[in-house]
C-alpha cells in the first residue's frame, strides 16, 4: 500500500528524509510539510509534486491527507508532536532524541501504553547501518566469545553554531547509548564523563569528552566524543571479547598506496557516512507501515531508555562523578523485542 507522509521540520535532516520518502520504491509520497519557518516550508513543498505547506505541525497531524508523520523538527518540539500523533492514532517516525528529558520521553511512553498499540519509531539509524549490523551479527554469533570491553569514537569534523556543550551528549553520544544497548542486548547501569584538555578549535564547547559506560553484565565501554576534529567524520567501534575482537572496518571503498603513503577517503559528515543506513531505516519503516514487516524498529521505550542514560551522562558532565542508572520495569507493550 502506498503511504502518504507528512514531515514536520524541513531543515537538513528533514530534507534528507524527504528525498528518500518522496517517490520511494513502494510509491510513498510526501503530501504535507510544516516548519517553524513558513518560507522554508513553502520552498520545500514547492519542490515536491504532491506536497502542501501547512501552517503548523498540529494541522499536519490532523490532516486527513496524511497516513503517517515524520518529526524532524528541533528536539524540544518532539514531545508535543509525538503526543499529538498518538492522540490522533497516527504512526510517527521521530528523529533522535525522542525528547530532551527523560520525563518528556516517559510521557510519550505512557501515552503509547495507554493507547495500547505501537505507533512510535525513533530514528536511531546505527541499527540500520550494514557495518553495525555485521558487528552485531559477529557478537551475537559468538565469534569473539563473551564481550568484555568496547572502544568507540564518535568524531565530527565540525558542528553548527547553535551546537551547545550538552549536545555532545544529548545529540551526539546518544547514538552510542542506543547502539550499545542494541549491540550488547543489555542495559547501561552507570556512566561517567571525563573532560580532558580542551581542543582550541572547540570555542566554548568542552571538546573532546571521554564517556565511560558500565553495562548490567559488567562490560566496560569508552567513547571518545570529538566534535571539531577537522579531518572528517569518523565512527569507530571495537568489541573485545573472551576469544577475539571485532571492529567496524574503515568505510573507505579503496586505499591508494603512492609515494610512500597510504590514503583512503574519510567521509565529510554523517550524511555521507550513514547514507545507506537512512535508506534502509526509512524503507523498513515504510514496509512496517504497509504491514509487510514486523516488528517496528527502535521504540518509544528505546527512546526513553536512551534519554535516561543521556540525562545521567549530563549529570556526570556537570558534576564530574560516576552516576548510577536504574530503569523502571519495561511495560508489556514493549515486551516483544524490537531488534533485540
Ligand atoms: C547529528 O545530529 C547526528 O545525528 C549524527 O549522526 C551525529 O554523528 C552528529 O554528532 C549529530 O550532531
Amino acid at each position: 500500500m502506498a503511504q502518504d507522509i507528512g514531515v514536520i521540520g524541513v531543515g537538513m535532516i528533514g530534507q534528507e528524509h524527504i528525498r528518500r520518502l518522496d517517490g520511494g520504491p513502494g510509491g510513498s509520497r510526501v503530501v504535507a510539510v510544516a516548519d517553524a519557518d513558513a518560507e522554508r516550508a513553502a520552498a520545500v513543498a514547492g519542490g515536491l509534486p504532491a506536497a502542501k505547506a501547512l501552517p503548523t505541525g498540529e494541522e499536519l497531524i490532523a490532516s486527513d491527507a496524511v497516513d503517517a508523520v515524520v518529526v524532524t523538527s528541533w528536539g524540544p518540539t518532539h514531545e508535543q508532536y509525538v503526543l499529538a500523533c498518538l492522540a490522533a492514532g497516527r504512526p510517527v517516525f521521530c528523529e533522535k532524541p525522542l525528547a530532551t528529558t527523560q520525563e518528556a520521553a516517559r510521557r510519550i511512553v505512557d501515552a503509547e501504553v495507554a493507547a495500547g498499540r505501537r505507533l512510535v519509531q525513533v530514528g536511531f539509524n546505527r541499527r540500520y547501518d550494514p557495518a553495525h549490523r555485521a558487528l552485531k551479527a559477529a557478537v551475537d554469533g559468538g565469534a569473539i566469545g563473551a564481550p568484555l570491553l568496547v572502544h568507540c569514537a564518535h568524531r565530527n569534523a565540525s558542528v553548527p553554531p547553535h551546537y551547545t556543550r550538552d549536545m555532545s551528549i544529548a545529540d551526539t553520544a546518544i547514538h552510542e547509548i542506543d547502539e550499545l544497548r542494541w549491540l550488547l542486548g543489555q542495559e547501561i547501569v552507570a556512566v561517567q564523563v571525563l573532560a580532558p584538555r580542551r581542543s582550541s578549535r572547540g570555542g566554548e564547547l568542552q571538546d573532546p569528552l571521554l564517556v565511560l559506560f558500565e553495562t548490567a553484565d559488567g562490560v566496560l565501554v569508552d567513547v571518545e566524543v570529538s566534535v571539531n576534529i577537522h579531518y572528517g567524520y569518523e565512527i569507530r567501534c571495537e568489541v573485545s571479547g573472551e576469544t577475539g575482537t571485532v571492529q567496524l572496518a574503515d568505510p573507505a571503498p579503496v586505499h591508494i598506496r603512492r609515494e610512500g603513503a597510504v590514503a583512503g577517503l574519510v567521509p565529510a559528515d554523517w550524511r555521507e557516512r550513514f547514507a545507506l543506513s537512512y535508506d534502509i531505516e526509512l524503507r523498513e519503516w515504510l514496509d512496517t507501515l504497509a504491514g509487510a514487516r514486523l516488528p517496528l524498529g527502535p521504540s518509544a521505550w528505546d527512546g526513553y531508555a536512551a534519554q535516561v542514560v543521556s540525562d545521567a551522562a549530563l549529570q556526570s558532565l556537570h558534576s564530574g562523578g560516576r552516576v548510577s542508572i536504574e530503569l523502571p520495569p519495561r511495560p508489556g507493550l514493549y515486551a516483544t523485542p524490537t531488534a533485540w
